[in-house]
């Protein structure tokens, strides 16, 4: 971690100044930053540890079509609402959030229920690289290089019973780290994401334990989250802590009392028009360019028959 970065840490932006109020005295602030900082240095050594996570050889299957999102763009503007609602916020906010060790529960309707320590589980599992879309239901876009696995790997450890028709991911839950925790209003915590158990065993549907040839950082959702590059980003929960296979279909985020709603598959589709947002065209964050929607985010060849 280069010690600039640090640095960044202490000019703080207008827009935090709510943030601080809320929160703590100015000097409080500070003198967190300072504490943020050392411990920094702390963890240099344990993050170097786990780079196993981070280094893959790229799956040539899946190519962009436009280039790859600067990686100081992709990891400094982020929704992680457990934190900030603030997107240029977030990466300063996840010091205190510690991701090692980290255990992922895996249970339901399953024979073999495990609970598994990360960094075990990642030397059984074939890592890879690949280069996704993704595609925020805000109207913009990124390209990133993903480190990880399928999914389908993992479920088949622990083998699905012929009830289980879905799954729900469920993210952490800790307020006294996440600032965002405590205030924010948008989702139900912690943060719930279901798709169907055929999306899971998709070949597309990827866990992400690193990003661009790195260790995932904190802000994208360390130690490990999804990505469903054909659904709007709000599939792609990040910092999964449990994962359940269900008969029925689960409440979670944006079809569960409380929360603004959507349909439960939230596949990219140009011709929505929600209350929010249009969603006929998309901004490739870093650039001033935008794009038409494509269907499923450009990823029909591979999923639309999931919906025929
Ligand atoms: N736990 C959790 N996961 C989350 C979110 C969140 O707020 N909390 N935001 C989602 C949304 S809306 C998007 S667009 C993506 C953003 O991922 P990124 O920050 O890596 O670009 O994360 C998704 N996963
Ligand atoms: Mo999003």
């Amino acid at each position: 971690m280069p010690h600039f970065r640090i640095s960044k840490g202490w000019q703080i932006p207008e827009r935090c100044a709510t943030l601080e109020r809320l929160y703590l005295s100015r000097r409080r602030f500070l003198a967190m930053m300072e504490l943020v900082a050392i411990s920094y240095v702390a963890l240099e050594d344990s993050s170097m540890a786990s780079s196993t996570a981070a280094a893959a050889k790229r799956n040539s299957t899946y190519t962009l079509d436009r280039p790859l999102t600067d990686e100081l763009v992709a990891t400094r503007y982020n929704n992680f609402r457990e934190f900030s609602s603030e997107k240029e916020l977030v990466w300063r906010l996840v010091d205190r959030f510690q991701t090692e060790p980290w255990t992922l529960k895996v249970g339901g309707l399953v024979r073999k229920p495990q609970t598994f320590d990360l960094e075990q589980l990642l030397r059984r599992m074939p890592l890879e690289e690949r280069l996704y879309r993704h595609r925020c239901i805000e109207g913009w876009s990124m390209a990133v290089p993903w480190t990880g696995f399928p999914f389908k790997a993992l479920i088949d450890l622990v083998e699905p019973t012929a009830d289980a028709r879905y799954v729900l991911m469920t993210s952490f839950q800790r307020p006294e780290v996440a600032e965002g925790q405590p205030i924010h209003t948008d989702y139900k915590l912690p943060m719930r994401a279901a798709i169907t158990l055929p999306e899971a065993m998709n070949e597309l549907a990827f866990l992400v334990t690193g990003m661009y040839g790195h260790e995932l950082p904190k802000s994208n959702g360390a130690p490990i989250r999804l990505a469903v590059p054909w659904k709007y980003g709000f599939k792609s929960i990040k910092s999964i802590v449990s994962i359940e296979f269900t008969a029925v279909e689960p409440a979670n985020l944006w079809n569960e009392p409380g929360t603004a709603p959507h349909d439960f598959y939230a596949n990219v589709n140009p011709n929505d028009s929600g209350p929010r947002y249009s969603q006929a065209r998309e901004r490739l964050i870093g650039t001033w360019e935008t794009r038409p929607t494509m269907p499923y985010n450009g990823y029909g060849p591979f999923v639309a028959h999931l919906y025929a």
